[in-house]
């Protein structure tokens, strides 16, 4: 198989790591082609160079294959250092990985809840003249149901079961207007500087929140300066805007967001490690599987069963080690950050073993 001379990102734009990948690739100013990933693209470039399916995958013009946003990302970096994604200080990056969990992992059930919930006809369309463009509507619509179907199940799966609809929704509106009170003093996440939490949120609120109508139709009422920056995203507004505006500021309007992560999100993460820890213990040596049973989580006072997902604790395990690496002063104003924003859990995080990601699931470093 050849590889093409300038970098290929095999995605979707209904897609929420395609979104991710592609806002950064705009902002770093990479060339790139995106190439959408039909079934010819999912039999000739991903299952022979992934091995399973999935989007995004990245190929370089030296043929390496990268799978995972966030590997994807890091990668790039390390290719181009220049201009550097990193945040000027080291609070900064701390955050930036705190929030880029949060987009990728959690932002997954209003994400989902939605567009299989609220805009499931249009998704099916979606899905079906994603892997055959050259097909009539209507056999598209009968395709699309079939390729549709394990994610429309996996919206369940993830937690967004008909007990927590209202739950979720009240979260996610609430969301909304915390990110749009942000969004009119800030231009980006962290402030002056677009960073990795740019991106990870953008996933799920271009690829789904924004894109799907009838979620569309929810931001654009209730956040128009969400909406502004969803569209600078999209439009590669954000690259150019890495030079000479970053400071160490932390924007005291991210705090209602990380007090909703802290609440949510956090409680399921250390459940997930305790049940890892102990899946790991009963099976020494095995693989991890991607989801290891079922687990209550708690949004809004409602509470309901989702997937145990050991690959969030990767994602974890980033946010952690740039919280573990702070010292001093920046230590200090990171644990009176996580006491404003009931951030205990956090901070004494029931640490698993050191992890690497094993495709869409982890593995023990030193295994
Ligand atoms: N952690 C991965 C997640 C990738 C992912 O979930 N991609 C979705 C489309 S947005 C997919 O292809 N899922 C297939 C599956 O879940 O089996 C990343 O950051 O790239």
């Amino acid at each position: 198989m050849t590889t093409p001379e300038r970098l290929q990102l095999y995605g979707a734009e209904i897609s929420y790591f395609t979104a991710k990948v592609r806002g950064y690739l705009q902002w770093k100013g990479l060339p790139f082609d995106e190439v959408p990933a039909d079934a010819r693209v999912y039999r000739e470039v991903i299952l022979p160079r992934v091995g399973f399916p999935v989007i995004p995958v990245v190929t370089l013009p030296d043929g390496q294959t990268l799978q995972d946003s966030t590997d994807i990302i890091d990668a790039l970096e390390s290719l181009h250092p220049e201009p550097s994604l990193s945040p000027p200080s080291p609070l900064q990056r701390w955050l930036a990985r705190m929030l880029e969990l949060y987009g990728d992992e959690w932002l997954l059930i209003p994400a989902m809840h939605y567009r299989w919930h609220h805009n499931r006809d249009w998704a099916v369309q979606a899905f079906g003249a994603l892997s055959a463009p050259e097909l009539p509507p209507q056999a598209q619509r009968e395709l699309g149901e079939r390729k549709a179907a394990p994610f429309a199940r996996a919206a369940e799966l993830l937690g967004a079961v008909p007990a927590m609809h209202a739950a979720i929704e009240a979260s996610y509106e609430a969301l909304l207007l915390e990110l749009d009170a942000h969004f009119t003093s800030w231009p980006w996440m962290l402030g002056k500087r677009p960073s990795v939490a740019d991106f990870g949120l953008f996933g799920p609120l271009y690829a789904h929140q924004y894109r799907d109508p009838t979620s569309g139709a929810i931001m654009r009422a209730l956040a128009p300066r969400l909406v502004a920056w969803v569209e600078r995203l999209r439009d590669g507004r954000a690259s150019g805007q890495d030079e000479g505006t970053a400071d160490e500021q932390v924007p005291d309007t991210l705090l209602p967001v990380l007090r909703r992560q802290m609440r949510e999100q956090m409680p399921e993460l250390a459940d997930t490690a305790e049940r890892f820890t102990a899946w790991l213990q009963a099976h020494p040596g095995e693989p991890v599987p991607r989801t290891l049973g079922l687990h209550d989580f708690t949004i809004d006072g409602c509470t309901a069963p989702r997937i145990v997902r050991p690959y969030a604790l990767w994602m974890l395990q980033r946010a952690r080690e740039a919280y573990l690496i702070l010292d001093g002063n920046d230590r200090l104003r990171a644990d009176a950050l996580l006491d404003a924003t009931g951030g205990a859990l956090f901070r004494d995080f029931p640490d698993p073993v050191p992890l690497r990601r094993d495709g869409m699931s982890v593995a023990p470093a030193s295994g």
